[in-house]
């Protein structure tokens, strides 16, 4: 028997993200005994954690919030297409508020430990605070790209000035006005900060590895006006996102790439480079995704963008894909970001030619001269989707450890189990509906998911769950399956797995990190799965075991 110290809860959520407020939220209005342990000081996750200028929403910003309480969406008005990090960290906070979360809630507690016991069926958590609490169900809302990673580079720890990474940026004001300052890395977190602060540093360095296919965000301002539309729209709008592969409000051009004449293609790509938000990537053609040539040809599209908008034509060269073609990995979207290479302050050292020797006391050295800057921008990237599980030491059945089970890459049942660990669940896992879509829609359909796997676990009396090796193996054959079809599968992106500041996540060691397959066909499979009495999925405890493998 465990007993009830107030050191056991039914379930403990990790992470206090978007999926941590509203798992908690599911779970309290049930009446569950539960608690969210959280590392940081504030709820919000990601947007509690990225303060950096120009941190914002590539989501529709009213495809972003809760869709779950009509109050809700009627009382909140988005003032930006593309909501930035403050007003954003406000609106979670405001949640939390409203439905009261916040006391099921314990921040400044870092999850250093989950073991489960055999023998009770319940997980065991070591906390930093030296506590050790358990519960029958572990909810992992770890976040996606929650674990920010650093380059590996001589001499980081002797320079003189500040430096950190994005993830970390400094929660007070930062003037930048008169700073020489450095950025290194040019993915989405990079192209936001550039496009920001080109025009309020003194002088900015910019160090690229590699460019990366971006295209205009197209924000604006929404007046009450247009706030009243959306509200009155919003069955319509999550309707939308629930019928799109990717869970935004862009669909698809459904018309064969090869079908549409040219100059058709060119007159769509031109209203879709106008088009706020994911629309350039998500409602092209599809075969964008997977068919070479196609892709060549929007690439060569955009390239020809990039070189109208910067002036110097080596620069502009420099900032163009060479690599990889457009949309194979999440595109950055960019306010600002090629003009700011016009400017006299701004400077791109391209660090392919001349590699990143080491940092200095003063600034940062390549294999060609020395930078001296007052400040060094890490914008380098996470180790992302599995980053945050490999840092708990989580063990499962006979001891085994996940950090062990995944090191070649994450194999679990819809994104959601584990085999070999029971009673764990992640309602935004590798592997699931989320991680490749619209990420808080994804998020919405997981956890009100698990929250139904949970009620009827409790109806039954059921004390342990686990996914069958069979249903996990099935499951991770079919996301590397659908990998095989997208020429995302070639790039050294996140979504494969790639970070070359983590040992084993270098260049070449492909990782099945997400699911391809569009949110639609993923509700669907989890629903037909939960229909079917969970198959896949072996319960014991009171009630006679079922079992079902799929
Ligand atoms: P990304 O997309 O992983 O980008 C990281 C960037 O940092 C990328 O340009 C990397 O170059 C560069 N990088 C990483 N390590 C180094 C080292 N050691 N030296 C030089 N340059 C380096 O992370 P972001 O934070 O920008 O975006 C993550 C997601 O956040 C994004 O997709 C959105 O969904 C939100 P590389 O390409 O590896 O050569």
């Amino acid at each position: 028997m465990v007993a009830k110290t107030g050191s056991h809860y039914e379930v403990i959520v990790i992470g206090a993200g978007v999926a941590g407020i509203y798992q908690i939220k599911r779970l309290v209005d049930l009446g569950m005994n539960a608690t969210v342990i959280e590392a940081a000081s504030g709820l919000g996750g990601t947007w509690y954690s990225n303060r950096y200028p120009g941190a914002r929403f590539d989501s529709e910003s009213y495809t972003y919030g809760y869709s779950f309480s009509k109050e809700l969406l009627d009382e909140w008005h988005w003032k930006e297409h593309f909501s930035a990090q403050p007003e954003n960290l406000r609106y979670l906070n405001h949640v939390a508020d409203k439905f009261d979360l916040r006391r099921h809630m314990q921040f400044n507690c870092r999850v250093e430990a989950a073991h489960f016991d055999e023998a009770e069926n319940i997980w065991r958590l070591q906390i930093n605070d030296g506590r050790t609490l358990t519960c029958r169900f572990l909810v992992m809302g770890l976040g996606l790209l929650s674990i920010p990673t650093l380059p590996r580079l001589e001499g980081m720890e002797s320079f003189k000035g500040r430096s950190f990474h994005t993830f970390h940026w400094p929660h007070e004001k930062l003037d930048l006005s008169d700073k020489k300052v450095a950025i290194i890395g040019t993915g989405a977190t990079g192209i936001q900060v550039i496009g920001e602060i080109a025009d309020k540093v003194g002088h900015l360095t910019v160090f690229q590895r590699r460019p990366n296919w971006s295209a205009p965000l197209n924000n604006g301002p929404i007046s009450e006006k247009e706030m009243a539309a959306i509200r009155a729209d919003y069955d319509e709008i999550f309707a939308t996102c629930a019928r799109t592969p990717g869970g935004f409000v862009h669909e698809p051009d459904r018309r064969g790439f090869y079908e549409v004449p040219r100059e058709e293609r060119v007159a769509l790509w031109d209203r879709l480079y106008r088009t706020p938000g994911f629309a350039i990537w998500l409602a092209n053609f599809r075969e964008i995704f997977m068919d070479e040539k196609a892709n060549a040809e929007f690439s060569e599209y955009i390239a020809d963008r990039i070189r109208q908008r910067v002036k110097d034509p080596k620069v502009a060269e420099k900032l163009i894909p060479k690599d990889h073609g457009f949309g194979v990995q999440r595109v950055p979207m960019e306010t600002n970001y090629f003009e700011a290479y016009n400017r006299d302050n701004v400077e791109l050292v391209d660090i392919s030619e001349t590699p990143l020797v080491r940092v200095t006391e003063t600034g940062l050295r390549t294999s060609e001269r020395d930078y001296d800057v007052d400040i060094i921008i890490y914008a380098t990237g996470f180790d992302a989707i599995t980053g945050a599980y490999d840092r708990i030491d989580i063990r499962g059945i006979g001891g085994q450890t996940l950090r062990e089970k995944w090191k070649d890459g994450p194999s679990t049942y819809l994104g959601i189990f584990i085999h070999g660990f029971p009673n764990l669940i992640m309602p935004n896992g590798p592997q699931s509906g989320s991680a490749s879509t619209n990420y808080p829609r994804g998020i919405e359909t997981g956890v009100d998911w698990c929250t139904a796997l949970l009620k009827h676990i409790r109806a039954n009396g059921y004390v342990r769950a686990e996914a069958t090796q069979e249903a996990e193996d099935q499951w991770t054959r079919h996301v590397n399956d659908m990998y095989a079809m997208m020429l995302m599968r070639r790039a050294k992106s996140w979504f494969t797995g790639y970070n070359s500041n983590v040992a084993g996540h270098e260049e070449g060691r492909f990782r099945p990190m997400i699911y391809n397959g569009g949110a639609p066909k993923y509700v669907r499979r989890i629903n037909r799965v939960a229909g079917n009495d969970y198959e896949g999925v072996t319960f014991s405890g009171a009630a006679p075991v079922a079992s079902a493998a799929s």
